[in-house]
């Protein structure tokens, strides 16, 4: 039993945690540069409004590809994990209208 706690602690060890903290009208941040890998993005609604987190991005062949939260509700958190190579992503609130008010930014993920 104590191998395997130690065997899950160091796997949440070897993913990056990212908080994001969404508000009206804010990610919480504007660029975001982090390194490749397993990253654990901590999203938590500070706002008084449902918000949602979402990336997007595409390959080198230009195929599509997004992860995204739930709507959450104020005072909601969730985490996304994802694995992530080199690239630009592209950070918003998917709520129509919220990322145009600011809800939205860029990731950037360093080899
Ligand atoms: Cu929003």
């Amino acid at each position: 039993m104590l191998a395997v706690v130690l065997l899950l602690s160091g796997t949440v060890a070897a993913s990056t945690r990212i908080d994001v903290q969404l508000d009206e009208w804010t990610l919480g941040f504007e660029e975001l540069e982090v390194a490749a890998g397993r990253m654990e993005f901590r999203v938590v609604n500070r706002g008084r409004m449902p918000h949602n987190f979402r990336l997007d991005w595409k390959d080198a062949r230009g195929e599509a590809y997004a992860v995204e939260t739930p709507l959450l509700q104020p005072g909601q958190e969730y985490s996304l994990i994802v694995t992530l190579g080199s690239g630009t992503y592209e950070a918003w609130c998917t709520v129509p209208g919220h990322g145009g008010l600011g809800m939205a930014g860029v990731v950037i993920v360093t080899p």
